[in-house]
């Protein structure tokens, strides 16, 4: 059985992965409204791979007999002023949930729970692809040219992400 206090920690930790799916939806509308339809499908691509994490820890919390308490989702932040700002706030967001997991790992960890502590593997691995995955967009707005990005190598980046499955 969980601990309390991992159970409240897991508990979190799938109210934050709810939040970043929220993120993930308030951007990919947001590049929906400012015409790049390729970003936005890849940002709400995201946003359900975050609902799937969501669940993870909502079933594991289920399946090691305690109890889920489901509670106010926090609003994303404003909207992104650009392309780069969006991918900036992508990466940012990233790095803070990876905070999360290593903290939850490190309690597994102290409090021997190895069940909870193999389960958040899972997570570890997850969250250095996600971190490469929004380092690689910040690449690809680099290479664009920035904030001085012209509207054809912004076009041209909007195609790239419309459809490429593996990275969502
Ligand atoms: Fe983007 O990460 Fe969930 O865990």
């Amino acid at each position: 059985r969980l601990s309390k206090t991992l159970a409240v920690g897991l508990n979190t930790q799938m109210t934050k992965e709810a939040a970043a799916a929220q993120i993930y939806l308030s951007y990919a509308s947001w590049a929906s409204s400012a015409g790049y339809d390729g970003i936005s499908n890849f940002l709400f691509r995201h946003a359900n791979e975050e609902r799937s994490h969501m669940m993870k820890f909502l079933e594991y919390i289920l399946q090691r007999g305690a109890k889920v308490k489901i509670e106010a989702i926090p609003a994303p932040p404003e909207d992104p002023t650009s392309v780069q700002d969006c991918f900036n706030k992508v990466f940012e967001s990233e790095i803070d949930n990876t905070k999360a997991i290593y903290k939850l790992v490190k309690m597994s960890l102290e409090e021997e729970d190895w069940a909870t502590w193999n389960f958040m593997q899972w997570f570890v691995k997850e969250q250095t692809e996600e971190e490469t995955m929004a380092m690689n967009l910040l690449d690809k707005i680099k290479v664009a040219g920035g904030l001085k990005a012209s509207g054809d190598a912004l076009y041209e980046l909007d195609r790239d992400l419309r459809g490429t499955p593996d990275d969502a």
